[in-house]
């Protein structure tokens, strides 16, 4: 989680860079004796952010899992002066998910069969933006791949074909991925508050609970692999955590601490993040709500 956070402070700063050189390239003109007539007439289309978001969480882990439901959102926009013509949208999904049926809208143009074949979004005038849906199924997978990624692709008649950008990091025109978990876990931060009250500047620290249920038996959890919080925290004391059902409900739970300094919570957070692994090295993740105080 701290990589997200920094490669979105860090993308802000690209996407200012990216801003002032499109500037120069307006001053380009028939008196500028490095113009070149046939490049002035294309269409200018930027590496397109694409993003994506958990929009159907089946056990409320609060991190995509197998049967968990994305939703990606690319956003195409003619920087140019002049149309961009035949406008296409294509993309090749991650092997680990599939395209949710009729999931596909664009704001112009015609979806088709995307995406067996591209998107065609015809004419793009200078200026307008068009946005794009979909929405993929995360599907069972080994339990090394933690990561699903994949990039799509706007091609036309008049400008050259640009890969899209996730903007979450520094690089550009990068692939778009999203963290996924094979194991269905849940935690509690601060058990029995919700959301818990974290204090950033705290010198404590944080309990969070690993809940057990009749599918997950928290014996099986990697104590070693375990860190919170956005910057990865591990957990204090020797035996990195002790067994106790905090929320009375038969199951054992795994009762781990973090120190706040460690975690990189910052104020105004309203989630944080347990990962690591079940002995097995089925990857486990899931997030709870919290509420920052202090300033
Ligand atoms: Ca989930
Ligand atoms: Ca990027
Ligand atoms: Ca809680
Ligand atoms: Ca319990």
């Amino acid at each position: 989680m701290d990589t997200h956070l920094q490669s979105r402070l860090t993308a802000i700063t690209v996407g200012t860079i990216a801003g002032v050189s499109m500037a120069g390239c307006q001053l380009n003109g028939p008196n500028d004796p490095s113009f070149d007539e046939a490049s002035a007439l294309d269409a200018a289309i930027a590496s397109p952010p694409k993003t994506v978001a958990l929009v159907e969480d089946q056990d409320g882990s609060g991190t995509a899992n197998p049967g968990d439901v994305l939703e990606y959102t690319i956003v195409i926009e003619n920087t140019g002066d002049v149309a961009a013509t035949s406008v296409t949208y294509s993309d090749a999904l991650d092997p680990n998910t599939a395209f949710v049926d009729r999931s596909a809208t664009a704001t112009q143009g015609t979806v088709g069969d995307f995406p067996q074949s591209p998107i065609d979004l015809g004419r793009i005038e200078p200026g307008a933006t068009v946005t794009i849906l979909f929405r993929v199924t995360v599907e069972d997978f080994s339990s090394e791949v933690v990561d699903v990624c994949n990039q799509g692709t706007v091609a036309g008649d008049n400008f050259s074909p640009v890969m899209t950008d996730d903007p979450d990091t520094p690089d550009a025109s990068d692939p778009t991925c999203a963290a996924v978990f094979a194991g269905s876990l849940l935690i509690d931060i601060k058990p029995g508050s919700d959301p818990a009250s974290i204090n950033p500047k705290s010198r404590g620290v944080i309990p969070v609970a690993i809940l057990g249920s009749a599918m997950f038996d928290v014996n099986d959890v990697d104590r070693t692999t375990i860190t919170f919080g956005p910057a990865d925290a591990s957990p204090t004391h020797k035996a990195l955590g002790h067994i106790e059902d905090v929320n009375d409900d038969g199951f054992m739970d795994l009762v781990t601490h973090y120190r706040t300094q460690e975690s990189g919570i910052v104020q105004g957070d309203t989630e944080a993040c347990v990962t690591g692994n079940e002995l097995d090295g089925t990857s486990l993740g899931a997030c709870d709500a919290i509420r920052t105080v202090g300033n």
